[in-house]
């Protein structure tokens, strides 16, 4: 098989003698043969799903799996605020020179000001370390990174992850080598959040942890921490020393407001935390395929800022080198411009009222179709996602019988809910929850 198909490459190429061909094929198989024992992986468990509906030829088929904003007629929505950034971008005949290291300074400090505030006291300080990164998932990983080298316990350092969490954050921490814990956050009985369980972990945890947080639109679950309960989170994560890591992937998401939801962001920052922020333009900017992001850490002074830059310059340099441009370019346009930053501001509400209506639309379709079950988390919970408490095997009947394709934890995309599938939705969720218990 190995030599009819390089026979028929070199074919194609020009035909070289078949005996050198042969001789290649044979040379590759004897120094490839450790491949034979590598075994096969499993696929991700959100992306892998994106992959299933791809393949599917199902012509009713539904995607609620990944995080990915869809018009109400289910196709992606690039905003016109980053399609006027491009043409800006593109008649101003920009270079494709590459980017620093740390990547493009005009892109961070407007980033830093989307996320701290304009009027950030540390930010006008200089006291924020801050680079570009190949979006929330670089980001996050750096931050693994820079934590297993430089905290006082390196590797040995617990980061504590919420339970649930994004799946994914669990390898990141881990392939950065760091001890991946849990700490409770949702209380399944009452789809809220486990504020009691969630500050004992925090307590019962070894001094100098890392604990990671949400920033906004907690994914899976839709819950997110009272402003009094954030005040509890802060406190006691102050008492035991803890590091925190801010993931923010969904700014604007939660509440349609960027400003209102980076108010936990800017009350770690002031509270004075050791405080990293994992920042994704993917959701909010719809800037998915950009890879667009940035991480920062909050120093003491400008001179420490200093030492940290050089430093996660150090990690990033052998990585990648340095950072994609284009995201960057749009990002920075939009927000460096007075009039696009406003348009940009209404997009993103637009988004966000959208999948506020599917939520609700969805409940009431679910109620319509005869559920017995309560489904009022659907619209308390906020953000992207709606967190069924469907279980596994509902989920399976849901992608088998109905070709909705959607993670296996119950997590639906309301973004890839709409008024044409919204029925079909609730009729076939309806059909594999009824007679069984839901949550808990
Ligand atoms: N952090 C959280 C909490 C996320 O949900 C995601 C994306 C990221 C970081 C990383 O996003 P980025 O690298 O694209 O900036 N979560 C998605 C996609 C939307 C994914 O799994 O990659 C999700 O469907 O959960």
């Amino acid at each position: 098989m190995l030599f009819l198909s390089v026979n028929v490459l070199s074919l194609q190429a020009g035909a070289p003698p078949a005996h050198r061909a042969s001789r290649h094929a044979v040379v590759r198989a004897a120094a490839a043969d450790y491949l034979k024992e590598i075994e096969q992986g499993p696929p991700d468990a959100i992306l892998g799903i994106a992959a299933n509906f791809r393949a599917s030829t199902a012509e009713n088929k539904v995607n609620v799996a990944v995080g990915a904003y869809r018009t109400n007629e289910g196709v992606p929505w690039v905003l016109p605020s980053v399609r006027e950034a491009e043409q800006r971008i593109l008649a101003a005949g920009k270079n494709k020179e590459y980017a620093p290291i740390e990547g493009l300074g005009d892109f961070v400090g407007h980033a830093m000001e989307f996320a701290y505030g304009k009027d950030c006291a540390a930010l006008k300080e200089g006291r924020i370390a801050a680079v570009q990164t190949l979006s929330g998932t670089g980001a996050c990983r750096i931050a693994g990174e820079f934590y297993s080298r430089f905290l006082p316990r390196g590797t040995a350092t617990e980061v504590y992850l919420p339970d649930p969490t994004w799946g994914n954050h669990v390898p990141i921490m881990g392939n950065a080598g760091l001890q991946v814990k849990r700490y409770r956050y949702l209380n399944r009985k009452t789809n809220g959040l486990d504020i009691d369980g969630l500050l004992a972990d925090v307590e019962a945890a070894p001094d100098g942890s890392v604990f990671l947080l949400h920033a906004c639109a907690h994914n899976p679950t839709g819950v997110d921490p009272s402003d009094a309960q954030w005040g509890a989170i802060s406190k006691a994560i102050l008492a035991k020393g803890h590091h925190v890591l801010m993931d923010c992937a969904y700014q604007g998401f939660a509440s349609g407001d960027a400003e209102a939801d980076a108010s936990a962001i800017r009350r770690f920052l002031d509270d004075g935390h050791s405080l990293l922020l994992a920042q994704s333009f993917a959701k909010n900017f719809g800037l998915y395929g950009e890879r667009v992001g940035t991480l920062s850490v909050a120093c003491a002074d400008a001179a420490e800022k200093e030492r940290v830059m050089s430093q996660l310059k150090l990690i990033i340099r052998p990585m990648y080198s340095s950072p994609p441009i284009h995201g960057a370019l749009i990002v920075s346009e939009v927000l460096g411009d007075a009039a696009l930053s406003k348009q940009y501001y209404g997009e993103c509400a637009s988004m966000a009222a959208r999948i506020n209506e599917m939520r609700t639309l969805l409940r009431e379709r679910l109620e319509a179709a005869g559920s017995e079950h309560d489904w009022r988390h659907i619209t308390d919970q906020i953000g992207m996602f709606a967190f069924t408490g469907m279980d596994a095997a509902m989920c399976d009947r849901l992608t088998d019988e109905h070709n909705i394709f959607l993670t296996r934890d119950g997590r639906i995309s309301v973004a890839g809910v709409n008024s044409g599938n919204v029925d079909y939705i609730a009729a076939a969720v309806h059909d594999v929850t009824k007679g069984k218990s839901i949550g808990a």
